[in-house]
C-alpha cells in the first residue's frame, strides 16, 4: 500500500496559550511566551504544535468564542508575532496546527451583530433564528423553540427581545451557532481557512466539527429531544451530533480548502459522541474528509448521569473501549490518542494515583500505555511534567464558564453547594488550565505579574527545571516514549492485539509488524503481580523501555514495560 502518512509517526503537543507562558507580565500567557519556550518542545521531541485559539475574542469561553477569524487578540500578541512563531517552528522542523472553531462564533462577531440587527438583515440566515414555540409568548418558560440542554447548562436558545426571536447556542449563550445550511456561511469559512494555510499554518484541529450539520426539517423545524433526568430540558444530541449533511460538508471543505495541499497538512476533527463506525467514514483517506478524530468514549467511562456524577474508572471498561477503537480503525482510518487536554481533568489525578508515593510512577505508566497504542499521541501542556489537578477549596478559584454555569444551575436546582464543589474539584476543566510549572520561582516561572488563575501550590516540587536533567523524571520518560515512536515502525503502524481483557488491574497488549512483536504490560494499580504468571511469554523477553528501574519477575505498582518478544 501507500507509504504511511507523516503523521502516523508524529506526536502532537497542545498549547493552551493563556496558561502556557506569559511574556508581557499581564498574568495571561501569550504568543511571545510560546516563542520563549520552544526549546522545551524541541527537547521533548514533539513534531506538531496544536495552538488553542488566539483570535480576537471576548473570552466568554477562553477564546472558543471568536469575534474575528483573521487576526490575533492583543491579549496574545499580533499577527507579526504569530508569523514569527510559524517561521520558528518551521525552522525547527515542526508544524503548527490551528484550532478552528466554526460551529459557532462569539455573539460579538460582526456577522452575528448584523444577523441579530433585524429579521430582514442579509446575514439573518447565517445563524439559527426561530420564533417562540407555537402558541407561546417570547420569553415565557418553555417557549424556547426546542427543549435542548446546552453543554454549559440551561437551554440552548437565547431570546433577542428586539425581534422576539431566539438564537441557537449549543454552548454558552455568547456562542451562537452558525447556520452551515447556508452556502454563504460555508464559503466564508473556507475562505478564512485558505487565508491561514496561505499564512503557513500546517493544518487544523476542528472544534466540535461533527455538530455543524443539524437535522433540520424542510420547513426549518428542529425536533425536541428525550427529556433529561430531573430536568425540564431534553437531550438534543440526536439532532446535532453527526447530522445528515456532516460528510457532505467535510468533503466540500476538503475540496474547497485542502485539495492540492495533500501530504503537507493535518486535520483532526474533535467529535463528541462519535462512534467507531462513524470514525471509519470520517478518517478513511479515500473519502477525503479528515485525517483523524478526537473521540470521547474513554473520557466518559467515569461519568454517571453527567460528567459531574463521578464514578471510578474500571480498567476492563477502558480495555473494551480502547480495544474497540484499535480494532475498528485497524484496516481503515486512524486514531488520535489522548488522556489530557484543556477540557479534561489531569489524568494522573483522574486515572492514575497522584499520591506522593505513586504520582511519578502512575504518570509514566499511563503515558507508556497511551503512547504504545496505534494512533497519533497528543501531549497536553504539563502532562509531560506529571502536573496534577488543582486543590480547589472555594468557588472563587474557578474561571471556567462550564464550571461556573454548572454551579449556578445545580445550586439553584437545590443541590448542596458542598457536593457541587466536590464534583467541580474532580472534573472542572480548570484543573487543566492552571499555569504550566516551569521552575520553583514565584508563579512557577509562568509570569512576573498576577496569574489569571492560581498556580498549583505543588509547583515548587513539580516543575520542568527540576526534571530536565533527571533521567528518572516524568519529562525524561516522555522524551524516551516520543523517541521510541520516531525510531520504531512497529510502534507507529504495527498491528494491535489486546491481551488479558478480563484482568481488573493489568492492561496488556502486543504490537506487531513484519515479524517484530512488542509486548506492553502496564499495572494500573498498587497490587504487584508475578509477570510470568500473567504472561509466560514475557519471561525471557528483552526490555525495550520500562518506567521503573530494574525489571524483575514482579510487575510492581504502576509499573509499565515494553518488551520485545524473541
Ligand atoms: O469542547 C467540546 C466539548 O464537547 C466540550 O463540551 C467538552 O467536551 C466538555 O466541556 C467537557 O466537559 C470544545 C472545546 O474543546 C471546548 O474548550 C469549548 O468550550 C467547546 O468546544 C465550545 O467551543
Amino acid at each position: 500500500g501507500r507509504e504511511p502518512a507523516w503523521w502516523t509517526s508524529a506526536v502532537v503537543y497542545q498549547v493552551y496559550p493563556r496558561s502556557f507562558m506569559d511574556s508581557d507580565g499581564d498574568g495571561v500567557g501569550d504568543l511571545g511566551g510560546v516563542l520563549q519556550r520552544l526549546d522545551h518542545l524541541a527537547d521533548l521531541g514533539v513534531d506538531v504544535l496544536w495552538l488553542s485559539p488566539v483570535y480576537p475574542s471576548p473570552q466568554a469561553d477562553n477564546g472558543y468564542d471568536i469575534s474575528d477569524y483573521t487576526a490575533v487578540d492583543p491579549l496574545f500578541g499580533d499577527l507579526a508575532t504569530f508569523d514569527r512563531l510559524v517561521a520558528d517552528l518551521h525552522a525547527r522542523g515542526m508544524k503548527l496546527l490551528m484550532d478552528l472553531v466554526v460551529n459557532h462564533t462569539s455573539d460579538q462577531h460582526p456577522w452575528f451583530v448584523e444577523s441579530r440587527s433585524s429579521t430582514t438583515n442579509p446575514k439573518r440566515d447565517w445563524y439559527w433564528w426561530r420564533p417562540p414555540r407555537a402558541g407561546m409568548a417570547a420569553g415565557a418558560p418553555g417557549a424556547e423553540p426546542t427543549n435542548w440542554q446546552s453543554f454549559f447548562s440551561g437551554p440552548t436558545w437565547e431570546l433577542d427581545a428586539a425581534t422576539g426571536e431566539y438564537s441557537l447556542h449549543l454552548f454558552d449563550r455568547r456562542q451562537p451557532d452558525l447556520n452551515w445550511e447556508n452556502p454563504q456561511v460555508r464559503a466564508a469559512i473556507y475562505e478564512m481557512m485558505r487565508w491561514w494555510l496561505d499564512r503557513g499554518v500546517d493544518g487544523f484541529r476542528m472544534d466540535v466539527i461533527n455538530m455543524i450539520s443539524k437535522d433540520v426539517a424542510p420547513d426549518g423545524s428542529l425536533a425536541d429531544g428525550p427529556p433529561l433526568p430531573g430536568s425540564a430540558l431534553g437531550d438534543g444530541s440526536a439532532s446535532y451530533l453527526c447530522g445528515p449533511r456532516i460528510h457532505e460538508f467535510l468533503q466540500e471543505m476538503h475540496r474547497e480548502v485542502l485539495a492540492g495541499r495533500e501530504g503537507a497538512f493535518l486535520t483532526v476533527g474533535e467529535m463528541p459522541g462519535v462512534t467507531v463506525q462513524q470514525a471509519r467514514l470520517f478518517t478513511d483517506p479515500a473519502r477525503a474528509e479528515v485525517d483523524m478524530v478526537f473521540q470521547f468514549e474513554h473520557v466518559g467511562l467515569d461519568h454517571g448521569t453527567s460528567k459531574w456524577d463521578v464514578h471510578p474508572l474500571r480498567i476492563r471498561d477502558l480495555k473494551a473501549s480502547f480495544g474497540r477503537w484499535q480494532a475498528g480503525l485497524a484496516d481503515v482510518g486512524w486514531n488520535s490518542l489522548y488522556w489530557d487536554n484543556h477540557d479534561q481533568p489531569r489524568a494522573v489525578s483522574r486515572f492514575g494515583d497522584d499520591s506522593p508515593r505513586h504520582r511519578r510512577d502512575s504518570a509514566t505508566c499511563l503515558a507508556t500505555l497511551l503512547h504504545l497504542h496505534r494512533g497519533t499521541p497528543y501531549v497536553y501542556q504539563g502532562e509531560e511534567l506529571g502536573m496534577a489537578n488543582f486543590p480547589f477549596t472555594s468557588l472563587e478559584q474557578f474561571r471556567d464558564v462550564e464550571s461556573l454555569n454548572h454551579h449556578v444551575h445545580a445550586v439553584s436546582a437545590g443541590a448542596d453547594p458542598a457536593h457541587v464543589l466536590t464534583a467541580l474539584r474532580a472534573m472542572s476543566r480548570d484543573n487543566a488550565r492552571t499555569p504550566v510549572q516551569w521552575d520553583a520561582s514565584p508563579n512557577a516561572g509562568f509570569t512576573d505579574g498576577t496569574p489569571w488563575i492560581a498556580v498549583n501550590p505543588d509547583a515548587a516540587e513539580w516543575n520542568a527545571e527540576a526534571q530536565r536533567r533527571d533521567p528518572a523524571s516524568v519529562l525524561a520518560h516522555y522524551r524516551r516514549l516520543i523517541a521510541l515512536r520516531h525510531s520504531s515502525a512497529v510502534v507507529a503502524v504495527g498491528d494491535f492485539t489486546m491481551l488479558l481483557p478480563e484482568h481488573e488491574e493489568v492492561y496488556a497488549f502486543t504490537r506487531s509488524l513484519e515479524g517484530e512483536t512488542l509486548l506492553v504490560v502496564c499495572n494500573l494499580g498498587r497490587t504487584p503481580y508475578e509477570l510470568a504468571g500473567l504472561l509466560p511469554e514475557a519471561a525471557d523477553a528483552e526490555l525495550v523501555l520500562g518506567n521503573l528501574p530494574d525489571a524483575g519477575p514482579e510487575l510492581r505498582a504502576w509499573e509499565a514495560r515494553v518488551l520485545r518478544l524473541p
